[in-house]
């Protein structure tokens, strides 16, 4: 593991990673309600609010529009991805690599790794290789945990959750992306079993504000180092109005009542 208190991903050992590798993982139907969002300028114009600390994009996004927001926002190239056309067991093909990545500015890397599925194997010498050639150039690695295959019938379940947090720390990742595991009591224990990796929450589908700052505060109760978030925030009419208010739930420890009187 990295020491993370040197990364401009991380303030004061928390984070707020946004995500926007929709357009490869959903396709554009994912920007059906928000048209204007289709424009990858609008979300990178977000990513420089306040509250971010980390914006994961694929590299082609990186590639074209990265240049305009370098001294604004700390890029995370996200190294792999899968369409939502694949159809097969899950698995997700790197689609760029770390040397690469560095050459394009990115702070740190983002892998998907899917345990549990057919594929595992693939996908675990995959991050081998990626993790060790991050170590060379001295960059953190966030590994999306998300178990899945035809043995695992509940992606979310507490146990499968903690695994997949442990499965991070085992594999040398500095931040462990995981869905929420359906309970504040659950979330500990998922952090518990990353050791010293931090562990930030997927941010799912959108949902109404006190719902998601509720989930949002739960995790941080629970010990969770932050989020890391896509349609929750851009796919909303207002997102700066959710990024204040994740602010102040992820750094300044309001309540989401608190963060949402503001
Ligand atoms: P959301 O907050 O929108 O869920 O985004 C987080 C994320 O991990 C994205 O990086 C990715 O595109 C998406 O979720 C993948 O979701 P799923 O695996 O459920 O399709």
């Amino acid at each position: 593991m990295r020491q993370l208190t040197d990364s401009p991903l991380v303030r004061n050992g928390k984070s707020i990673i946004l995500a926007h590798d929709h357009g490869l993982e959903h396709g554009p139907t994912a920007f059906d309600e928000v048209p204007e969002r289709l424009d990858p300028r609008s979300v990178f114009e977000l990513a420089t609010h306040d509250a971010v600390t980390g914006f994961a994009v694929q590299k082609g996004l990186a590639e074209t529009y990265y240049p305009s927001y370098e001294d604004d926002v700390n890029l995370l190239a996200k190294l792999n991805g899968t369409s939502g056309l694949w159809m097969g067991e899950p698995y997700s093909p790197q689609t760029c690599s770390v040397d690469y990545a560095l050459e394009l500015g990115a702070d740190a890397v983002g892998y998907t790794v899917y345990p549990g599925t057919n594929r595992e194997p693939e996908m675990f010498e995959e991050f081998r290789d990626v993790q060790e050639q991050a170590r060379e150039h001295d960059v953190p690695v966030a590994m999306w945990s998300y178990p899945r295959g035809q043995a695992l019938k509940e992606h979310r379940k507490p146990s499968v959750i903690s695994y997949a947090t442990r499965i991070a720390l085992e594999l040398g990742a500095d931040i462990a992306k995981v869905k929420y595991p359906r309970s504040g009591r659950a979330m500990a224990d998922a952090v518990a079993a990353a050791g010293d990796v931090n562990v930030v929450l997927s941010g799912g589908s959108k949902t109404d504000d006190y719902e998601f700052l509720s989930l949002v505060e739960t995790a941080m109760n629970a010990g969770a180092s932050g989020l890391a978030v896509g349609r929750n925030v851009w796919q909303r009419e207002n997102p700066e109005q959710i990024l204040d208010a994740l602010e102040a739930v992820v750094f300044e420890e309001a309540t989401a009542d608190e963060a949402l009187a503001e």
